[in-house]
């Protein structure tokens, strides 16, 4: 992984441990960006026992001689963002010098909120179980040109008619639909204001910011929000969230060119996690899906919800790294299958008694998917901490080989529990 530009990215459904991953490779770039998503996004890093968790802002932000670079490609909720910027200097961390944020970001106001609560409760409607941060309706107004980026929140006479023409829009829309109680476009103006003043400082032209880094012979590393499963284009739509959460989205939501970015880093968990609505083959109905969820501590960042949990899946990795291009893989969360004696893992998909090797598109085409298993034996005995992989149990080393020669990427770095040690470098 001796690249100066990379791209770290779920390969799953979110949650399969990016924050933790970007923190240790961080130490080598001297930019980390975001580049999609916004404070749905939950990435947990602990240090030296001390447990972090950002939504909004790169985790790069932890390691003092990283620049962290919220991109163009972010919906920037500026009330948010301001308490995530407070809690982290609290902390100490020098959010001041480090942290930039892109003028053409789009911003979530709060109507943005409003519609997505009363959407998701409306009747008729698809519930997605979203995080209700108002992600998908700030990424709509974004594509139907019709959104307020970061460089007009800092412009109060364009802030001042845009929430006033939104406000009526918003409150006739929510109301006829929904029944939803009407916002005050004056109250919202004062506290937007206010906000834009503190975010200020922080904002400039990141995608020169990140070009000039690149031609000045600096690194910067792409971290994704959410997984490849989750992605607008390539997900299980409709149950995804409206960004792309994928490789190419770190090229539109930065303003860096591909022929720029040396390489792709896909990471995915030793199993699968879902939080939320929608299709998931090899999601476990049984105890085991308890013992994983229970040892894994599979439960929401952002919003606490328990995970759904699965066995690992190999089509949807293969598919994956596909549509990624993912070089390296990561795979976190060895440990939390330590106390099994078998672990059943899924090597293809099987629709109407035929295997299939593409990922169907619809909802019952994914619903209606046959997982093919293979049994392989449990390690049962504990890995966690170890960082060689020759100390590993030899059946946990069969495992990721398995996986490796299944999943046609090649395995990176291994994850053994939270903390930055707790990490190990594939032979
Ligand atoms: P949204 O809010 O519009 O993005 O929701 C749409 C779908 O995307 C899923 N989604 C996520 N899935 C996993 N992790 C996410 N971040 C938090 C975390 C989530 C949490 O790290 O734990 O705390 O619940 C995340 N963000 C969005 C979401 O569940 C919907 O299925
Ligand atoms: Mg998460």
């Amino acid at each position: 992984m001796r690249t100066k530009t990379a791209i770290v990215l779920g390969a799953q459904w979110g949650d399969e441990g990016k924050g933790k991953i970007v923190d240790v490779l961080s130490e080598r770039f001297s930019v980390v960006a975001r580049y999609a998503g916004g404070h749905n996004a939950g990435h947990t890093v602990i240090i030296g026992g001390q447990k972090f968790i950002l939504q909004l802002i790169p985790c790069g932000i932890l390691r003092p001689t990283s620049k962290a670079v919220i991109g163009n490609g972010v919906v920037l909720d500026p009330l948010a963002f301001l308490r995530e910027v407070g809690k982290l200097r609290d902390l100490g961390i020098n959010v001041d010098e480090q942290l930039f944020v892109s003028n053409r970001a789009q911003v979530i106001l709060e109507y943005h909120r409003m519609i997505e609560l009363a959407a998701e409760s409306a009747p008729g409607r698809q519930k997605i179980g979203t995080t209700s941060r108002g992600i998908g309706p700030a990424y709509e107004d974004k594509m139907a040109r019709n959104g307020l980026r970061v460089v007009d929140l800092l412009n109060t006479n364009l802030l001042k008619t845009h929430i006033e023409n939104a406000c009526h829009e918003k409150n006739t829309i929510a109301n006829a639909l929904f029944g939803a109680k009407p916002l005050d476009p004056a109250k919202m103006y004062d506290e937007y204001a206010h906000a834009a003043e503190q975010v200020a400082p922080f904002v400039t032209d990141t995608a020169y910011l990140l070009n000039k880094t690149i031609d000045q012979g600096g690194s910067v590393m792409f971290e994704g929000a959410q997984g490849t499963m989750l992605d607008i284009d390539h997900g299980t739509y409709p149950f995804v969230t409206s960004s792309s959460a994928t490789a190419g989205g770190a090229v539109t939501g930065t303003g860096v060119g591909p022929t720029r970015i040396g390489t792709v880093i896909g990471v995915t968990k030793a199993y699968v996690t879902r939080v939320g609505e929608g299709p998931f083959p090899t999601e476990i109905f049984d105890e085991s899906g308890e013992l994983l969820r229970a040892r894994g501590q599979e439960f929401g960042a952002v919003t606490g919800r328990p995970r759904r949990c699965g066995w690992l899946d190999l089509p949807l990795l293969r598919y994956s790294n596909q549509i990624n291009g993912t070089e390296w893989l990561v795979v976190t969360k060895l440990d939390v299958l330590d106390a099994l004696e078998e672990i059943p893992v899924c090597t293809g998909y099987k629709i109407n008694g035929k295997l299939i090797d593409t990922m169907p598109a619809d909802v019952r085409g994914l619903e209606s998917i046959e997982c093919v298993y293979t049994k392989l034996k449990g390690w049962n005995e504990s890995t966690e901490g170890i960082t060689a992989f020759e100390k590993l149990p030899k059946l946990a080393q069969d495992y990721l080989r398995f996986l490796e020669k299944e999943s046609k990427a090649k395995i990176g770095m291994i994850s053994t529990g939270p903390d930055r040690d707790q990490t190990m470098l594939m032979p």
